[in-house]
């Protein structure tokens, strides 16, 4: 058998990319909320354009999103006709603590999770819960700038303490921070990070990522506290950095950035800064404001799995040439000339799964977790109203394939494998709709018309047979 026994299949979202409701149930406003569709997106993403309420002008598409505040029950029986095996999902801060700075929790918020957690366990579905999937309160970015304030470390442990002391016994598999190598990217979707004039930005940005890191930690030891049947992982935006050529430059560049990225599981599952890092601060006399209390709280609460997002890997140069400049999944870099691209530009490689996988385990000896694959496609609907999404279930076998011979020929240890999307919902990168992953559809579109109803695509039969037979049947 290629997949262990017990090998956990389903699908992944992000609460802010699905849920909608921004203004219910007693939530308060997030960052997540505050970043429009249209042209002043990345900027906003980027924390180079301040934009923390509302403005006239513009379109946000998380307000609504696809509404499965409303629709998780409806949702969650279509996953559970796929025959999910587990569902991963986010918590909305601002849901359990409007501001983030409570002392007390939202009640209202805690039974939205908690009714949604016991409608995934009636279908035998494990929850699978990242506690920040790149939302922070706006009330902590106004107040407190962010993740630059090591109070936000705090008010982070609140929130972890409320959610492990509410869903123990619920929820096993918890991931402290999506994509936490984010920061360096997108600062205030990955941290709540605004850059005034002529601040600088990398240090701030360090300095945030100290502050999750700790509070990844923290978190850890809290949820072994409260419940050692508990598994921590944390969560790294993967996809080894190719050199452009077999140049010792190239192969330095790619070296310097696939430490970038490391450097965040480094400290998460080694439980100290490593000494690249260290030496990096150094050199740019960036101070994180590291303490002795810091120190041994990520030395003795390391993660139990290492989970990660794989959409691509990623190509490095020295000197890159200009016309070839890259995209992917917010990691810019040279275009691989051996690699197709989605339609969104993005790099096309299986074969890049499984040495990603293998390069993650080899460097840390723990099991993986594949939280996120799948292919953003636009979707024609027949005249009959049906999609045939082949091009997407291509992606998947392919990568499917890479990943089981990643477990059956070199030996990796793997718990499973989630896919990005398995609804169609809001593109975080884009803001768009019609960048869609899943497996149902959703009827609507960039600008919010639709009727929000729900559909089987092709791959909703392909990807219910894969798990019905355990990825034996990939045809
Ligand atoms: C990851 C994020 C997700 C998700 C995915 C696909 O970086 O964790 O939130 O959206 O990428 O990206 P996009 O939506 O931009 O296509």
């Amino acid at each position: 058998m290629a997949f262990p026994e017990g090998f956990l299949w389903g699908g992944a979202t992000a609460a802010n990319q699905c849920e909608g409701a921004y203004d219910e149930g007693g939530r308060g406003l997030a960052n997540v909320d505050v970043i429009p569709h249209g042209e002043a997106r990345w900027a906003v993403m980027a924390g180079e354009r301040k934009m923390l309420d509302f403005e006239d002008g513009y379109f946000y598409p998380a307000q609504t999103a696809i509404d499965m505040y409303h629709h998780y029950k409806e949702d969650i029986a279509l996953f559970a006709e796929m025959g999910f095996k587990t569902y991963r999902l986010s918590i909305g801060w601002s849901r359990i603590f409007p501001n983030g700075d409570e002392t007390e929790p939202n009640e209202e918020g805690l039974a939205f999770y908690e009714d949604l957690f016991r409608e995934c366990k009636k279908h035998g579905i494990e929850p699978l819960v990242t506690i920040t999937h790149f939302d922070c309160p706006i009330h902590l970015i106004k107040e407190y700038g962010g993740w630059r304030n090591r109070k936000l470390i705090d008010f982070y442990k609140n929130l972890v303490t409320a959610l492990f002391t509410r869903y123990k016994g619920l929820v096993k598999y918890w991931l402290t921070f999506n994509e936490i190598n984010m920061i360096l990217h997108l600062p205030f979707m990955g941290a709540g990070l605004v850059f005034e004039e002529g601040e600088d930005r990398e240090a701030v940005e360090h300095l945030a990522a100290h502050n999750e890191l700790v509070a990844s930690a923290w978190a850890t030891k809290i949820a072994r506290e409260i419940d050692p049947e508990m598994k921590i992982g944390c969560m790294l935006a993967a996809g080894t950095y190719y050199p452009y050529s077999c140049s010792p430059a190239d192969v330095r560049d790619a070296q310097i950035k696939n430490q970038e990225n490391y450097f965040f599981v480094d400290v998460q599952s080694r439980g100290h800064y490593p000494a690249y890092a260290k030496k990096f601060l150094e050199r740019r006399g960036i101070d994180v404001g590291m303490t002795a209390e810091d120190e041994k709280i990520l030395a003795e609460n390391t993660v139990d799995f290492i989970s990660f997002s794989y959409y691509s890997t990623r190509t490095a140069a020295a000197n890159p040439p200009a016309e070839e400049e890259g995209a992917g999944n917010v990691f810019k870099g040279v275009q691989n000339p051996y690699l197709a691209k989605s339609q969104w530009g993005w790099a096309i490689d299986p074969l890049g799964f499984r040495i990603t996988i293998n390069d993650l385990y080899d460097r840390y000896q723990k099991p993986l977790f594949v939280v996120e694959n799948g292919l953003g496609a636009k979707d024609e609907a027949n005249p009959d109203g049906t999609i045939d999404d082949d091009y997407r279930i291509d992606y998947l076998r392919q990568h499917i394939e890479a990943m089981r011979d990643a477990i059956t020929e070199d030996g990796v240890e793997m718990l499973g494998y989630t896919t990005w999307g398995p609804i169609d919902l809001v593109s975080a990168s884009t803001g768009e709709m019609s960048k869609r992953y899943g497996f149902i559809y959703v009827d609507r579109d960039d600008a919010g018309n639709g009727t929000m109803a729900r559909s089987r695509k092709k791959s909703f039969d392909w990807y219910k047979k894969v798990i019905a037979t355990n990825g034996e049947d990939l045809a």
